[in-house]
């Protein structure tokens, strides 16, 4: 059933996983620079090669491929029909892919002596960093190919809606399409930034550029891809743990209401990383700071559903009792502890993305390591975990090949936990104590940062200790990959057709117009222009290419 697309999903999660698994080398080797092991072998030209490939290949590559992969499954299954046009599915499959392969030489240029380019300027890459072309082109076509799949999507259910026009739009599909939806609404900002801006900078066709203005369209773009990152994490709490824990989801519109409100809420709100900048009035921060409190709704929904359905389903395996119906929960199952332990983790990172969000306190924490002790938690165990956990489901029906070294997948999850409880402690403590992210640190390394209990001897001991477990967990996932994927083929039937159980409460409990994307998707923009209008016009009036920090009335 549908082999072409069980091919493309299939390509889709490989290329995911070469770059998670190039990524983590490049993050081991970042903690142990951190703890002072290896900063003799490195440059500090280099650290920031290492830093910038471990987060392209981590954040963007890893989490955009997977996505694309999980949603070709998603939308195939759930619509029960393949794409329209094979050969633009192999476009956007053949640019998303060039993308990266330029961007990582481009790192690599650092690197190794022979290749004549340079991106040392992080995964969020924003002016005054410059790179080589080529590091943009790469993201542009990455970032291209990623909206071709999103058409493919909207394609793909176009031609549905003309043979079912009553229907409700299935879940599955739904929740893919109000993603990709958010996707192109936000990534928008960053196609600006990088095609008008750094791009032509870069090449030396303008001389310099607005670095306020080029921020601030980063960040539009910043803060809701974060949320288009945690989404098919969403997917999958939302579709696939209520049957791993062996029930159904509660309610299919409470559902689509969650990825709605994201669909709104989540691109207004990226002054949040900009409290610290000059040129941006309190006033406008105050706004988005009250925004971003909002964006906390639709999580705090699925914290409630989520543990309503896992507590579903541990009654239906016999469960009992206030809190003791978990101990029926399927924990040996790496696909059922994956996603769980993700979410526990994803409660204390959502927490702290709390403390962030708040305009006076986010000074406290503001470029320390805190920040990567957040992001660590959120798309580094919610989303990167729940991707492992869900691979051990879907790769068997992907491949038509049995799950091998079961006993491996199973301790893995809890690898991942430990490691990342370790390491995320450390970096958030380090961070309260003023330690800076993002630094080669032979400037701060006369300055004694003052932890309230131990010292940095112990918090860098902990970094490294949990760094080297997420490493043996990450190998440990990859070989279990390896070996299913080298298996004995016909082992199970090929197929995009995994059985996903319908909600408690289906679709048809809920009001048909949540599925009206057009109305929504106009909404999401009227937001965004209400919220973006006024400081993008304020910023361009001191120049679009001009410096343009100048202070800016209230
Ligand atoms: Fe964030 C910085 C605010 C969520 C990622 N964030 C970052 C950066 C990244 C990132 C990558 O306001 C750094 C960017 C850089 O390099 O500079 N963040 C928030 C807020 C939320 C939030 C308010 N962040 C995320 C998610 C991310 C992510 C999700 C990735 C996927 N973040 C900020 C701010 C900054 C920031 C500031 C800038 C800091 C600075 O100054 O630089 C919220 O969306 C969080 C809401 C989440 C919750 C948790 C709900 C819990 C659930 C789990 C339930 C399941 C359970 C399982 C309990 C309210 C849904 C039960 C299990 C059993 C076994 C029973």
């Amino acid at each position: 059933e549908h082999p072409f697309e069980a091919k493309i999903a299939r390509l889709n999660i490989a290329v995911a996983l070469v770059a998670v698994g190039i990524g983590g080398l490049f993050g081991l080797l970042q903690a142990w620079f951190r703890a002072d092991f290896v900063r003799s072998f490195f440059s500090p030209t280099q650290y920031y090669a290492i830093l910038t490939a471990h987060g392209v290949l981590m954040a963007l590559v890893f989490t955009t491929f997977f996505t694309v992969g999980l949603f070709t499954w998603g939308v195939t299954r759930s619509l029960g029909r393949g794409f329209h046009d094979r050969r633009v599915t192999w476009g956007w499959f053949t640019l998303m892919t060039l993308g990266p392969i330029l961007s990582f030489v481009s790192v690599l240029g650092e690197l190794v002596s022979w290749i004549p380019l340079h991106a040392t300027v992080l995964y969020t890459f924003y002016a005054p960093l410059e790179a080589s072309p080529t590091f943009y082109v790469g993201l542009a076509l990455l970032v291209v190919g990623s909206w071709g799949a999103g058409v493919d999507f909207l394609w793909s259910l176009y031609d549905w809606q003309q043979h079912n026009p009553d229907t409700r739009i299935p879940l599955q599909t739904f929740m893919a399409v109000a993603t990709m939806l958010l996707w192109f609404l936000c990534s928008a900002g960053v196609a600006i930034e990088v095609v008008f801006f750094l791009l032509p900078w870069s090449l030396g066709w303008i001389p310099a550029v607005n670095p306020l203005l080029t921020r601030t369209l980063f960040w539009y773009f910043g803060h809701a891809v974060v949320y288009f990152w945690l989404l098919p994490a969403y997917f999958v709490w939302y579709s696939l743990l209520p049957k791993f824990s062996g029930g159904r989801l509660l309610s299919d519109s409470l559902a689509r209401v969650v990825f709605l409100l994201f669909l709104l809420l989540s691109t207004p709100v990226g002054l949040h990383h900009q409290f610290s900048d000059p040129g941006i009035s309190q006033g406008l921060k105050f706004v988005q700071m009250v925004s971003t409190y909002f964006i906390l709704l639709p999580s705090l929904m699925t914290a409630f559903t989520v543990v309503a359905s896992m507590e579903h389903g541990a009654r239906q395996r016999g469960g009992t009792g206030r809190l003791s119906w978990l101990r029926a929960l399927p924990w040996e199952n790496p696909a059922f502890s994956g996603c769980a332990l993700a979410g526990l983790i994803f409660a204390a990172g959502g927490f702290g993305g709390m403390v962030n969000a708040g305009l006076n306190i986010n000074a406290m924490i503001h470029n320390t390591i805190w920040v990567p002790g957040h992001f660590h938690l959120t798309v580094g165990t919610a989303v990167a975990l729940t991707f492992m956990a869900v691979t051990y489901w879907l790769l068997p029906q992907l491949t038509g090949k049995r799950l091998r070294h079961r006993t491996l997948a199973a301790v893995q999850p809890y690898l991942w936990f430990v490691g990342m409880v370790v390491m995320s402690n450390a970096m958030h403590r380090e961070g309260l104590a003023g330690v800076p992210r993002r630094t080669s640190l032979p400037q701060y390394s006369q300055v004694t940062f003052n932890l309230p209990i131990t010292g940095l001897g112990e918090t860098h001991l902990q970094l490294v200790g949990g760094a080297a477990l997420l490493f043996v967990s990450l190998c440990c996932f990859l070989v279990v990959v390896l070996q299913t994927w080298r298996g004995e083929r016909g082992a199970m039937p090929l197929a995009v057709n995994g059985h996903v159980p319908e909600p408690l409460s289906g679709a048809d409990a809920g009001p048909g117009i949540l599925d009206d994307f057009r109305l929504w998707f106009a909404i999401a923009v009227l937001l965004v222009v209400i919220a973006y209008g006024i400081p993008i016009a304020q910023m361009i009036q001191h120049g679009l290419f001009a410096p343009g920090s100048a202070p800016i009335p209230a």
